[in-house]
């Protein structure tokens, strides 16, 4: 009788664990926001390959921000790959500081049109992985994904509520 208790209250307990990880694995699916070059902002760069590193170490997904952050005079222009070769752009133009939204897959041109700050490295390109190919996506097409975790979150709070007072 003791012991049965005792797995029950092992079995209440390992459940109180997984409610601790269901936001986390939640979490993974998210849009996430991304301080263009991290601590130094959006600024002239220390080296031209400046902000080609820092793009090339990360990962870009449909609904990621890009946060544009500067103190002096910078702008981020989203131009085509003539434009950001060229350091001439004739397409759209943020005033920086700015948060960019990936809304597009694919290709994406961005570069500071001040001075010669483009030339000089202010500038880099991404590729927004779409949807269909990446492994954990924000789900588009419907609810879907929120109505099975909101089940699955009710499963478990409700089994919680039934353990505590059965067992405690
Ligand atoms: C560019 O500057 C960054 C930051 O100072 C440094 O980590 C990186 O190694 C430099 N890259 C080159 C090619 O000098
Ligand atoms: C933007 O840059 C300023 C100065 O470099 C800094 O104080 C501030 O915390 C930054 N803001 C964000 C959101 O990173
Ligand atoms: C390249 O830039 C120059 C000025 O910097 C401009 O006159 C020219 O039209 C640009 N070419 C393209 C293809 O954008
Ligand atoms: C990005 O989306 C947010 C709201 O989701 C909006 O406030 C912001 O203005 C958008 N940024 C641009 C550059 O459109
Ligand atoms: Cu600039």
């Amino acid at each position: 009788m003791g012991s049965c208790r005792d797995m029950n209250m092992i079995a209440c307990l390992s459940l109180m664990v997984m409610v601790g990880l269901v936001p986390m694995l939640m979490k993974g699916a998210t849009a996430a926001d991304y301080a263009v070059g991290d601590s130094l902002g959006w600024t002239l760069p220390p080296n031209t390959s400046f902000y080609s590193d820092w793009a090339a170490s990360k990962t870009f997904r449909l609904g990621d921000i890009l946060v544009f952050n500067s103190t002096g005079d910078h702008t981020v222009a989203d131009g085509t790959k003539e434009e950001y070769d060229n350091c001439s752009s004739s397409g759209i133009i943020f005033g920086s500081p700015v948060n960019v939204n990936l809304t597009t897959a694919g290709s994406h041109y961005y570069f500071c049109t001040v001075g010669d700050h483009c030339k000089q490295g202010q500038k880099f390109t991404i590729t927004v992985g779409s949807s269909s190919t990446i492994s954990a996506p924000p789900p588009p097409p419907s609810g879907a994904h929120s109505i099975v975790a909101s089940a699955l979150l009710g499963l478990i709070i409700s089994t919680l509520v039934i353990c505590f007072f059965t067992y405690m």
